[in-house]
């Protein structure tokens, strides 16, 4: 009994272990499981949060990239834009046409727009209140190396002390004008630079001169690329502070260049005849002259300041004589006066009055072919205005031709599909006087050598924008770059 009782209370005592041990078992297999559950729990959670992050990191990656591509497809399309029009300026250096003065402006208008596989292109620029396609005809401006006092004080906003400070500028000397500033004045105001006593560089550079501010300077083309961008047509909302009506003000910047270069080659692609240099025969088979009228010519080229603006506003019957009398006189005379032989002023050699007056064509080939520049001055360095792209506001407030001469300019231009074929086909317009043609002759020309591309290329898929802006001379090949900037 008592071993049973024994056993049997032995086997509910072991019993008794064994649940209790079981229980434990039990217990710690279900905590066990339960951590198991908690551990899978945030494994998966962390799983999928570095799943999504990477997915977010991934997506952002690949817009980014989407926007990178973009990018570059639109500046590739901008800088095709460039490559064309200079390509086009190239094939006209190539294939020059006497006869036809607006030829280059018309195939850079045409391919002003244009598309390559990825993007567009599109180039224009603002003129006399208007837009228009193709490059910016830097020539359709006054260079300022060579802009008189006269033609500097009609810029909006300027007084004397910035004209003088101009000349000062870029004049050799340190020798300040009456109210100018030389190297003095920008040292003892620490501004790190001066004068740099020669011709100014680029536009921006007269920003430099004492008070020519850049709100002058600029106008509202905030970014000198000569188009209406959408901040300089928005008000005060962003700078400039314009005034939100369509069209580009562009300050003194409209009116005035820093890069135009003389054209030496020749309208029919030669380089020019030096009529300093130049014998009557050389002179006879360029321009067509019979023998009389070249020597006329030989004789002129010779006196000290001779210059294609007095053989333009002079008929040749005079033009040796006045210089010898020493005075041009007759300053308004008209210019057609030179087909009626002159009828022997005062003070005219009967020799030079024997001299046939040049026609219509051979002023032309002379004004085209030939030249008078003397190439140690300064102003060799500096282009002349192109009659064919000057703008109304150019020629009647800065070269301050007579409105109605200035009009009778712009009128025949129109008229002409093959625009002025040189400066011969504006002397018998209303308004031609002596004075007009001298002043015309200096800073004229029909040609232009620096055009400044402001290319906008767009991304097809993405509409993304990039600009590139160039300034190049195709005054010869190959045409060169100038300046490049990407704003
Ligand atoms: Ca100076
Ligand atoms: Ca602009
Ligand atoms: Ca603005
Ligand atoms: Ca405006």
């Amino acid at each position: 009994m008592i071993n049973s009782n024994f056993f049997s209370s032995g086997r509910a005592l072991l019993t008794h272990t064994a649940q209790a041990t079981l229980c434990d078992a039990v217990n710690h297999h279900a905590r066990r499981k339960g951590v198991v559950t908690i551990m899978v729990i945030w494994a998966i959670a962390i799983a999928s949060i570095i799943v999504a992050a990477t997915q977010i990191l991934a997506f952002r990656e690949a817009t980014l990239g989407r926007e990178c591509i973009s990018r570059v497809q639109a500046r590739w399309a901008a800088r095709a834009g460039v490559e064309t029009m200079i390509a086009i300026m190239e094939w006209h250096n190539a294939n020059p046409d006497p006869d036809d003065a607006l030829a280059l402006t018309r195939d850079l208008e045409a391919n002003a727009f244009g598309e390559v596989q990825t993007g567009t292109w599109d180039i224009r620029h603002f003129i006399d209140g208007q837009e228009w396609a193709g490059p910016m005809d830097e020539n359709s401006k006054l260079n300022i190396n060579v802009a008189t006092r006269m033609q500097l004080m009609e810029l909006p906003n300027i007084t004397n002390d910035v004209v003088d400070s101009i000349y000062d500028w870029r004049d050799a000397n340190d020798e300040p004008q009456q109210l100018g500033t030389e190297a003095d004045y920008y040292r003892n105001r620490g501004l790190g630079y001066e004068p740099r006593n020669g011709n100014f560089r680029s536009l921006a550079e007269i920003e430099l001169v004492a008070g020519a501010w850049p709100q002058y300077v600029r106008g509202e083309d905030w970014n000198l690329n000569s188009r209406l961008d959408p901040n300089e047509n928005d008000g005060k909302r962003t700078m400039p502070d314009d005034n939100d009506n369509e069209n580009l003000d562009g300050g003194w910047s409209q009116y005035l260049t820093a890069s135009t270069r003389p054209i030496t080659q020749s309208a029919s692609g030669q380089p020019r005849l030096d009529l300093r240099k130049a014998t009557s025969e050389e002179i006879m088979n360029r321009t067509g002259m019979d023998s009389s009228q070249a020597a006329t010519i030989v004789t002129y080229a010779k006196v000290g300041n001779a210059s294609m603006g007095q053989i333009l506003a002079v008929p040749l019957s005079q033009l040796t004589a006045s210089r010898t009398a020493g005075a041009t006189g007759g300053a308004t005379q008209n210019r057609t006066g030179r087909s009626s032989s002159g009828s022997a002023r005062a003070g005219a050699t009967p020799a030079a009055s024997t001299v046939k007056n040049l026609d219509n064509k051979q002023l032309g080939l002379l004004l085209n072919e030939c030249t008078l520049e003397n190439t140690s001055t300064s102003q060799a360095n500096a282009g002349k205005v192109n009659l064919n792209t000057a703008s109304r506001a150019l020629l009647r407030e800065i070269l301050q031709l007579d409105t109605r001469y200035a009009d009778s300019i712009l009128s025949r231009r129109i008229s002409k599909q093959e625009g002025l074929l040189s400066l011969a086909d504006i002397v018998d317009l209303p308004g031609a006087t002596q004075e007009q043609l001298v002043i015309l002759g200096q800073v004229a020309d029909v040609r232009s050598s620096v055009y400044m591309i402001s290319s906008r290329g767009r991304a097809n898929t993405s509409g993304a924008e990039a600009e590139i802006v160039v300034l190049v001379d195709r005054s010869e090949s190959p045409v060169r770059i100038l300046e490049y900037r990407e704003p």
